[in-house]
């Protein structure tokens, strides 16, 4: 397979395994699991899955890594749902629709956030139980992640520091914890699931590529956001300069935010190099990610 059919094989597992194990639209409270499903089933890139699913192949094992990328999309989207709302980010658009806020209203997407949240750990759970130690693994990884350090501290800072004088201090901050934590657990969670999940060295070398790739996909995030269009992200384009917000861009203008995107972008490929392993396919995600359009 070339590197664009992988990608969509990827991508396909997850969207399947999605529709089993969401529950269904009409389910009681319907409102609630529609909402739920809209914003899933509403595409996007399904980046950081395919990383779960691509790091698991770098060394495949006997157990099957997609439920554990399906719960990484599953807290991935219910933080847009999240960061849409008129609270945070204030975003009408999201995967090319109407946020879910939007399509439903802010009380029905604050629940459909907050239920999507258990239903990630209870699918790592559920498909991991015969293998207890790796399961409450998987689930600390993800829980640590999506937590207050992580995810929801970067989400904090970031808020906090709309408005204000961009500084690298915070913006570093809040990229390697809002963003960048996010992409490397993903690929751990698949990597602890294929056969040397439990190499330190390996895992080190993967954590260090994670992170280099999570800075990379930021850096890309906050120039899109400047240079494409809204028809083309499926999100508002020009959002973080109409929100004040801290980013390379604001901070050191386009060229540099470009430079670092390159920068780490090497590292992360350097780190994926080292590890050897089927990783042809993740050299050529982290190259494809630096050029991606949306
Ligand atoms: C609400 C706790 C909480 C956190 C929100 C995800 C997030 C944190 C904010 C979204 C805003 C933003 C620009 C975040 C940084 C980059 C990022 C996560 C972009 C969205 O991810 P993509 O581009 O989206 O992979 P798709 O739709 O393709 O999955």
């Amino acid at each position: 397979m070339n590197f664009s059919e992988q990608l969509k094989s990827y991508q396909d597992l997850i969207n399947q395994r999605m529709v089993t194990d969401l529950p269904e639209s009409g389910l009681r409270p319907s409102q609630l699991h529609s909402a739920m499903n809209y914003s899933l089933q509403a595409g996007g890139k399904r980046l950081r899955p395919v990383l779960t699913l691509a790091a698991h192949d770098l060394f495949p094992g006997e157990l099957n890594p997609v439920p554990a990328a399906l719960a990484v999309e599953i807290i991935h989207t219910y933080s847009l749902i999240h960061d849409d709302l008129p609270a945070m980010d204030d975003s009408d658009l999201r995967r090319g629709r109407p946020a879910c806020h939007k399509a439903y209203d802010e009380a029905t997407a604050i629940l459909a956030g907050d239920a999507l949240i258990p239903l990630a750990f209870e699918i790592l759970a559920r498909e991991y139980r015969p293998h207890p130690q790796l399961g409450l693994d998987l689930v600390h990884m993800l829980a640590r992640t999506a937590g207050g350090e992580k995810l929801v501290g970067g989400q904090m800072e970031d808020l906090l520091a709309e408005g204000t004088e961009p500084n690298e201090q915070t913006l570093s901050f809040v990229h390697a914890n809002k963003t960048a934590a996010m992409i490397e657990t993903s690929l751990l969670l698949g990597f602890r699931l294929g056969r040397m999940g439990g190499d330190e060295k390996l895992t080190q070398l993967l954590t260090e590529a994670g992170h280099a790739l999570g800075l990379a996909f930021q850096a890309v995030d906050d120039l899109l956001d400047v240079t494409s269009t809204t028809e083309a992200l499926g999100k508002d384009a020009c959002h973080d300069e109409d929100r004040n917000k801290m980013t390379w861009v604001a901070l050191a203008g386009i060229d540099r935010a470009r430079e670092l995107a390159s920068q780490h972008t090497e590292c992360a490929l350097a780190a994926f190099r080292k590890m050897g392993g089927e990783n042809e396919f993740l050299l050529r995600l982290a190259e494809h990610m630096l050029v991606r359009e949306k």
